[in-house]
């Protein structure tokens, strides 16, 4: 099938690019209400042509299903400093007016067999286009800064390996997911330690 991707794309970029303007806008919410902000940063993307047609021929979607069957076209990625904070953020966005969750997958409860840990939003999240309103599905990862750090060395591995890691690589990867999962449960112990330092001191953006 023949496609225009860059018109196609055209509505998630629009999607990626918004919602990284509008969510990183809380932060200076909470920094002018000199409160802890549950978010430490935040990324956005469109899924790479090539890794699209590699997810739809490894999980059978027709091109044609794209819009309704892959549901990270758009992806934004938002990094807390602590475990607590994941479920503000979540709260945060389940009452926005200007997107709707579908559903949302806890990998934070039920951590994935790779050790991956993470909390995904499926929204619907409407872009005005020029003469209609398109609604895009977009996939809002929400993760600590450790769980992140994990999860980047992990997909850069998956690439290389192509999924298939050797037996030593796997083992040492549960066991960095272990120590990942320690240091959030640590730095949740001194959490109002790191907080009030957080209050008084930051570094500018
Ligand atoms: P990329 O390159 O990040 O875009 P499902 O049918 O629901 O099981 P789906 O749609 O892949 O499958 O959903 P899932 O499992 O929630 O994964 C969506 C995204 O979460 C992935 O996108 C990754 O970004 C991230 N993710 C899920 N599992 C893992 C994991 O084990 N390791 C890492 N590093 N990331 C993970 P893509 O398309 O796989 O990749």
């Amino acid at each position: 099938m023949d496609r225009d991707w860059e018109l196609f794309l055209l509505p998630y970029n629009q999607a990626v690019d918004e919602l990284k303007v509008k969510l990183r806008g809380l932060r200076g919410m909470y920094r002018l209400r000199k409160e802890h902000g549950p978010i430490e940063f935040i990324t956005g993307r469109v899924k790479p042509v090539n890794s699209i047609l590699v997810k739809s021929k490894a999980r059978s979607i027709p091109l044609d299903k794209l819009e309704t069957e892959m549901e990270d076209l758009a992806g934004i990625r938002i990094m807390c400093p602590f475990v607590e904070d994941i479920l503000q953020v979540v709260g945060i966005i389940k009452k926005r007016k200007d997107l709707n969750i579908v559903y949302e997958k806890d990998y934070i409860t039920n951590k994935k067999d790779s050790g991956y840990r993470s909390y995904h939003l499926i929204c619907e999240y409407p872009v005005q286009l020029i003469d209609e309103e398109k609604v895009v599905l977009v996939e809002i990862q929400i993760r600590t800064l450790a769980m992140n750090f994990w999860a980047s060395i992990e997909h850069s591995l998956n690439y290389k390996y192509q999924g298939e890691f050797p037996e030593a690589i796997k083992g040492r990867l549960q066991k960095a997911a272990e120590s990942a999962f320690q240091l959030d449960e640590e730095m949740s112990t001194i959490r109002e330690e790191i907080k009030d330092i957080q209050e008084n001191y930051r570094f500018p953006d």
